[in-house]
């Protein structure tokens, strides 16, 4: 039950906000924080108040069940200007996350005290919408304009240092000492008769109004469609208005925002990424595995970025690669991404050493005997890991987890290659680990339900979006994928351009087309698999012939420049193209953007159709975030599942019916999972 107490700590009101889990301003907590605040101001023995939550954080923002629906004042934006109107001082104590109306609490008071490891920002874009308590007017007053601007429209947290940095916070303490800390200062303030800083009072250092120009231009093509970060640009370049007038523009677009689509649409993926982490047939008190050291087999880009992910959180792993070059290039290689992450992130040097030093090499297998969870990521073919999977059962200890990197093999059957098949299941990482958030983590036939627990929890520990699939070869993700990735390649054949193509889908909200995306993984993977499974995509094939494997070999569906990574058109793509539709007596015709987008997107909602229907994916809701997360569906539009909604499953279902007779092809056929929800008048989500 969310409640708001005050405490008196002699002269200072200790004013406690406790709505657990996270502290959200739900009305209750709005009319409770007023209240005390209030009662705090009129009681003449109180000469200072502070602001603390229970539990594990600061407030993480307005209650997100109650967004968009009719609010009762006060609203966070009144609270703010009440604390602007108190004549005491009024410190903030922050642990956990201090985030959106959360944060914009803390700005409003007129001080901030923050935990080492506590993390703030203003996350709202990635709901659709802006901050609407002060933020966009606060923030860039606190710590300038352009680094609010970048926290605003990015929508990414900083850590208690960088804030401390920046001036959004005033001190740092140890975790314990936040409280008292705040309390201290709320005295010496006190006592020193310090005046009130109030951030609306504060002026606003001139900035050249082509920040914002290009801010936008940048956002635009970024972001393509996305509205909230285009907004955000204009609610915090309002900022240099003086600050009643700026607070008015924000709320006028906070409250344009809250009736828009995008919200309505990011709000589903919010709630969907919590699901996400719960697999629904877990007893809810099962007891994970203790997860003390890792292990990681390969030293390739994924076995490095994998490695790094653990040490990053402080868990030691053993770095297994059995060939010293490999091992020695890996390090390498892990070592320089490191550093440039650690500078992105402002990570000091000695705790950037103290992590690399959790990373421990070696060139014997042998030594993954010590580790709880040991995971592959050796050469992607199924007799390379069912080798080392068969080696692993021989070293691995009693109670171990053994997991697979691989992004499309059958888990089932490297498992089997083992005497333990249920301590086995899949993770299925993206590149690059680093800044990818996705992970599937593939259950087989055998896997046990403690061993998916674990792997739930540890993916969440470090700090990644895990979703649960079944064992089908290629997931979720790679399966739709090869479904795109097939009328991708008739497109091409029927008459359409790479170029036109991939324009088309990046204008549709993808960041890149399928074709400048498939040369940036590299097209001899998906090659050889589909070599291995006999199936053909003419113009792929002929490319791959060619030796044209994309960025990596210079040439692909584009060719780039030396070192370059930019696509550029290429007359040799066209005449191979253009042999591959001599041979197949294809007649070229022109695609317009529409169709084109139809013909890409549609095939991914019949393939997870039929992914739901089989159990291989869990719940609509899963499905969107992969393709979210792993493949850049436009989060705005909800990925597929939603998307399909939207335009109705009925249309859809007469569009695929259409194109499967026109292009007569098997897999276009509507699924029967997409005519029963036709039939039944209802859509993926009911
Ligand atoms: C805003 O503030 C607008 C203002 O500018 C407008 C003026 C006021 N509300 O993620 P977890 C629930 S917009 C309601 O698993 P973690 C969540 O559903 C808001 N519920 O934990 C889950 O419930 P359940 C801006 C919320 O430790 C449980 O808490 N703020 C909210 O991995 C645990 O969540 C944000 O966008 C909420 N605001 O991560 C912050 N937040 O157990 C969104 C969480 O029933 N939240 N819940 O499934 C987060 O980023 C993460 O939840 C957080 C914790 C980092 C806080």
């Amino acid at each position: 039950m969310a409640e708001v107490r005050l405490e008196r700590v002699g002269e200072v009101a200790l004013i406690e906000i406790d709505n657990p889990p996270v502290n959200a301003l739900s009305e209750t907590v709005r009319i409770g924080l007023a209240a005390r605040i209030a009662e705090a101001m009129a009681d003449d023995a109180i000469k200072a108040a502070v602001i603390a939550c229970a539990g594990r954080t600061f407030v993480a923002g307005a209650d997100i069940n109650e967004l968009g629906k009719p609010r009762q004042p006060p609203l966070t934006v009144d609270i703010a200007a009440q604390l602007d109107d108190c004549a005491k001082p009024v410190v903030a104590a922050i642990h956990g996350t201090a985030l959106g109306g959360g944060l914009e609490l803390a700005l409003a008071c007129h001080w901030r005290v923050a935990a080492p490891d506590a993390r703030l920002g203003l996350p709202e874009v990635k709901l659709g919408i802006v901050p609407g308590g002060g933020g966009t007017q606060r923030l860039p007053r606190a710590i300038g304009v352009k680094l609010a601007l970048d926290m605003i429209t990015g929508g990414e947290m900083i850590g208690a240092s960088a804030a401390l940095d920046a001036g959004l916070v005033d001190e740092i303490v140890t975790r314990s000492d936040v409280r008292s800390t705040a309390i201290a200062l709320a005295r010496r303030v006190v006592a020193e008769k310090r005046p009130i800083k109030r951030l609306r009072d504060r002026a606003i250092e001139p900035v050249p109004a082509e920040l914002f120009t290009r801010a936008r231009a940048e956002l635009a093509r970024r972001r393509r469609g996305f509205e909230a970060p285009l907004k955000a640009v204009d609610a915090v370049a309002a900022a240099i208005m003086r600050f009643d007038d700026g607070l008015k523009r924000e709320q006028t677009i906070f409250a344009e925002l809250l009736r828009g689509p995008q919200f309505e649409t990011l709000r589903h993926v919010f709630f969907a990424e919590r699901e996400a982490t719960k697999a629904p047939d877990l007893p809810a008190d099962l007891k994970p595995r203790e997860i003390a050291l890792a292990a990681v087999i390969g030293t390739g880009t994924m076995g490095g970025g994998i490695a790094l992910s653990f040490a990053d959180v402080g868990i030691p792993v053993t770095l297994i690669d059995t060939d010293r070059a490999a091992l020695e290039r890996g390090l390498a290689m892990l070592r320089r991404n490191f550093e440039s992450s650690a500078r992105r992130r402002n990570l000091p040097a000695a705790e950037l050493d103290r992590r690399l030093g959790l990373i421990k090499p070696s060139l014997r297998l042998v030594d993954a005997a010590g580790a709880d969870l040991v995971i592959e990521a050796v050469f992607e073919e199924l007799d390379v890991k069912r080798t080392v999977f068969g080696k692993l059962d021989g070293i691995a200890k009693a109670g171990a987890i053994l997991a697979t990197n691989t992004s499309f093999l059958d888990v089932d059957a490297i498992a089997e290659a083992t005497k333990r098949p249920q301590d086995v299941l899949g993770l299925h990482f993206f590149s690059p680990v680093h800044a990818m958030r996705l992970v599937e983590v593939v259950r087989t036939r055998a896997t046990a339900p403690d061993v998916l627990a674990t792997a739930l929890a540890l993916m969440r520990r470090l700090r990644k979006l895990p979703v649960v699939v079944g064992a089908a070869p290629g997931f979720v993700g790679n399966r739709m994928l090869f479904e795109r990735a097939r009328e991708a390649d008739r497109l091409l054949r029927d008459g359409v351009s790479p170029a036109e193509i991939d324009h088309a889908m990046v204008e549709f909200g993808f960041p890149m087309g399928p074709f400048a995306a498939a040369d940036l993984a590299g097209l001899d993977v998906s090659w050889r698999m589909r070599k291995a499974r006999g199936i053909a995509l003419p113009v792929a094939d002929a490319l791959c012939e060619a030796g044209r494997f994309g960025q990596k070999t210079g040439k692909g569906y584009y060719r780039y420049e030396a070192g370059g990574r930019e696509p550029l058109a290429d007359d040799a793509t066209d005449r191979i193209i253009a042999e591959v539709r001599a041979r197949l007596g294809v007649t070229p015709q022109s695609i317009a953007a529409g169709a084109i987008v139809e013909r890409l997107v549609y095939p991914l909602i019949n393939e997870a159709a039929r992914l739901l229907e089989s159990g291989v994916a869990l719940r609509p809701g899963d499905i969107d975030l992969i393709w979210i997360y792993g493949y850049g569906f436009p989060a705005w539009r909800g990925g597929p599942m939603f998307y399909a909604d939207q335009i109705g499953v009925a249309n859809v279902r007469d569009r695929l019916d259409h194109l499967a007779r026109e292009l007569g092809e098997e897999a276009l056929v509507p699924a029967p999972g997409i005519e029963r929800r036709v039939k039944e008048g209802r859509g993926f989500y009911g």
